[in-house]
């Protein structure tokens, strides 16, 4: 119809509750989750399925799922402009992942950097869930027919790979799937450890030095960009080679809105000594309000409860109506 509204595009993103989020997660997703409501329908979720690829304590991953949930909110999720929702309580999800599942070549799995480090790393339970990962990834996204997806530069070959699996069965059978384009920062893609700026800021890092939780309190962050990894020169520049001070520079621009060059004058000539705890300052300032609120919401575990649940009503509504258009075009009797 010539006066009907046009329909928002969609922002869908995941992110797992395997543990404590950091800095790292907001700077180079999280924000943008928030960003893209102004433009975008949003639909993001926690991952819960997808952090049992990693063995899991029940409780803690309980625990974590509904602090993460709360967290999300407290950065800025609007439940006016999103549906937010934890993952296992969408059956779609699963549904949508054992078909997609018949259309992805194993080789292309297995040219999966994440799969190879992980598998590299935890040679105990090397499982087949680990493998299929980015094919439940796929199904996260195309259940929304996602436009854009907010994430950081460690997901760009898993967002690649649900692209693939989406022109594939769109090849196949015709126009099933939107296919969907990454989203991520220019600058904040990847932050880096505070204990090795070589290494991405992970939350399954064993270093407790390695990342701001974002529920760290000001004591905490003062410590840890105290003692953050730098070099033995003493020139507070962005350059090739200097890792350590291009992280802290880059952390310290997103959180006060200062440009790179902007906050290299405003330190030039200053020593390490001044400029870590400074750039602490910072980010403990930026995080303040957002652990206020997370206080708040969690501290509320029966409005939190309705709002998960009547957010997983909203997200199970609009996958079912892919999955059966998926199932449809398969050719599986309805039911
Ligand atoms: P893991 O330690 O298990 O790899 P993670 O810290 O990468 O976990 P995820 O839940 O896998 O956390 O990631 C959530 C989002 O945060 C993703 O979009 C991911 O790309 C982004 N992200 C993760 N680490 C960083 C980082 N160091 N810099 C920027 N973005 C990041
Ligand atoms: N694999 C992602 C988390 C994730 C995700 C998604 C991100 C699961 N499903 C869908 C974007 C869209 C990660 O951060 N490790």
């Amino acid at each position: 119809m010539a006066n009907q509204p046009q329909k928002r595009k969609i922002s869908f993103s995941g992110i797992q509750a395997s543990g404590d989020i950091h800095l790292g997660n907001y700077l180079g997703a999280i924000k943008n989750w928030v960003a893209l409501q102004e433009q975008y329908s949003g639909v993001y979720s926690i991952v819960d399925m997808h952090a049992i690829t990693v063995r899991q304590d029940p409780k803690s991953l309980r625990d974590n799922t509904l602090r993460a949930y709360a967290l999300m909110i407290a950065c800025g999720i609007d439940l006016n402009k999103s549906i937010f929702f934890i993952q296992s309580h969408v059956p779609a999800h699963a549904e949508l992942a054992w078909a997609l599942g018949c259309y992805t070549p194993f080789g292309e799995l297995g040219r999966m950097t994440q799969f190879k480090d992980k598998s590299a790393k935890g040679e105990d339970n090397i499982n087949a869930g680990l493998f299929t990962y980015p094919i439940l990834m796929a199904s996260d996204i195309l259940l929304y027919d996602a436009d854009v997806v907010p994430v950081g530069e460690d997901q760009k070959q898993h967002l690649e790979l649900s692209r693939n699996i989406a022109l594939r069965v769109n090849g196949i059978y015709g126009n099933v799937f939107k296919v969907p384009e990454a989203f991520i920062p220019k600058v904040g893609g990847r932050i880096m450890s505070l204990a090795d700026p070589t290494k991405k800021m992970a939350k399954s890092d064993d270093n407790p030095k390695a990342a701001i939780a974002l529920l760290d309190t000001k004591d905490v962050i003062m410590k840890k960009f105290k003692s953050a990894v730098t070099d033995s020169e003493a020139e507070i520049v962005y350059r090739e080679g200097k890792d350590g001070i291009n992280n802290l520079l880059t952390i310290y621009s997103i959180v006060t809105g200062k440009d790179i060059p902007a906050a290299e004058k405003e330190f030039s000539g200053m020593g390490y000594g001044v400029f870590k705890p400074a750039v602490g300052e910072a980010v403990a300032d930026f995080l303040a309000p957002i652990q206020k609120r997370f206080d708040e919401l969690y501290g509320d575990k029966a409005q939190l409860e309705q709002i998960y649940r009547e957010n997983a009503q909203k997200a199970a509504e609009e996958s079912g109506k892919t999955l059966r258009r998926v199932y449809d075009k398969i050719g599986f009797v309805p039911r």
